[in-house]
């Protein structure tokens, strides 16, 4: 890698209201809005050099990117070298800062990133909306990342996809919250995100799911602005519960969650009835993510840690937007 590659770096982000099914798979438009809150330190950095000839090189964590990771890694630039009339071939490096083998490596931080380094290093100065829109193409859930805080993706109307980009409700510093995420299990999972919500259509509960959308965001974003972590919290677990029910009812099944999973909710419940306020959260895997005020972190870790199968417990908060670091 040169060392005049432009590199830029972004969290991940965690979703409260859920993104799980898609109006059009090509340009990664969703069925739904959605709203997260970007993490601190669970990170992602990706060099781009556009300048070094020859065809695309792409690493991801010191390897050399293979079969659909590179194919989208790929595409993505070409979109990239499309919109900046750029033709020369790229090399791009990408490492995660996440901890290793915590099931936490996402495409969200990694599109964020490439999208900020690969526009830049193409000569492009796109704003934060433009960048947001241009995350997306490479995963959806990466148009929240560009964005700091806590962040809505909105669905959008139009069928070109322009107006469907991420933009943030409040900073950072709005709202102390912690997350806490129990990894129970870190090999890579059997379904992917992308394969998961290409099934969510052929479940009975899918159009229930889609209908709730618009009052479950109205609730966040009334939760978010109130800080109201009980509020934020329930609407969460329900978002996320709901999510796992279209799968459940899809065709074929399908179940993100292990045994030490749902031995992690039911803690989670339990630390509730105690009278600690945590709520959980599942993505597509069978981590549980906690949400949780900073003074009882600690609290929830322990139970956390303490539960049989749970391999490590981290702990993260509120974090930036993607920015460049060189
Ligand atoms: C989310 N997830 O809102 C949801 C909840 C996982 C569970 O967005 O196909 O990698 O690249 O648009 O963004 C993960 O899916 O999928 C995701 P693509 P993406 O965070």
């Amino acid at each position: 890698m040169s060392v005049a590659a432009t590199t830029a770096r972004a969290n991940v982000n965690l979703a409260l209201v859920k993104y799980w099914g898609k109006r059009d798979p090509a340009l990664n438009l969703p069925a739904t809005g959605s709203i997260s809150i970007t993490l601190g330190g669970l990170s992602v950095e990706a060099d781009v050099d556009f300048r070094s000839g020859g065809p695309d090189r792409l690493e991801i964590d010191g390897q050399p990117a293979a079969g659909e990771e590179a194919t989208r890694i790929a595409a993505f630039l070409d979109l990239v070298r499309r919109e900046a009339g750029v033709e020369a071939g790229a090399h791009v490096a990408t490492r995660a800062t996440v901890p290793r083998g915590a099931g936490l490596a996402s495409s969200a931080a990694t599109f964020a990133a490439l999208a900020l380094a690969a526009s830049r290093a193409a000569g492009l100065a796109l704003p934060p909306p433009a960048l947001s829109v241009l995350a997306r193409r490479g995963s959806g859930s990466a148009a929240r990342s560009v964005f700091g805080g806590f962040v809505e993706w909105h669905r959008g109307e139009r069928r070109d996809g322009m107006d469907s980009l991420a933009e943030p409700l409040a900073p950072p510093d709005h709202w102390d919250l912690r997350v806490v995420v129990a990894v129970t299990d870190a090999a890579p999972k059997a379904v992917s995100s992308r394969a998961g919500m290409a099934r969510a259509a052929s479940s009975p509960l899918y159009p229930a799911w889609v209908e709730g959308a618009e009052a479950d965001l109205a609730e966040a974003r009334a939760a978010i602005r109130a800080r109201d972590l009980e509020a934020l919290g329930l609407l969460a677990e329900h978002s996320a519960l709901k999510m796992h029910a279209v799968g459940l009812g899809a065709r074929p099944p399908l179940l993100y969650w292990r045994g030490a999973t749902i031995e992690c909710m039911h803690r989670v419940w339990a630390l509730r009835q105690e009278g600690t306020r945590a709520f959980l959260s599942i993505d597509a895997g069978p981590q549980v993510k906690v949400l949780c005020a900073p003074e009882d972190a600690g609290r929830v870790t322990d139970a956390l840690g303490a539960v049989p199968g749970v391999q490590r417990v981290l702990t993260c908060a509120p974090g930036g937007g993607v920015e460049l670091i060189r």
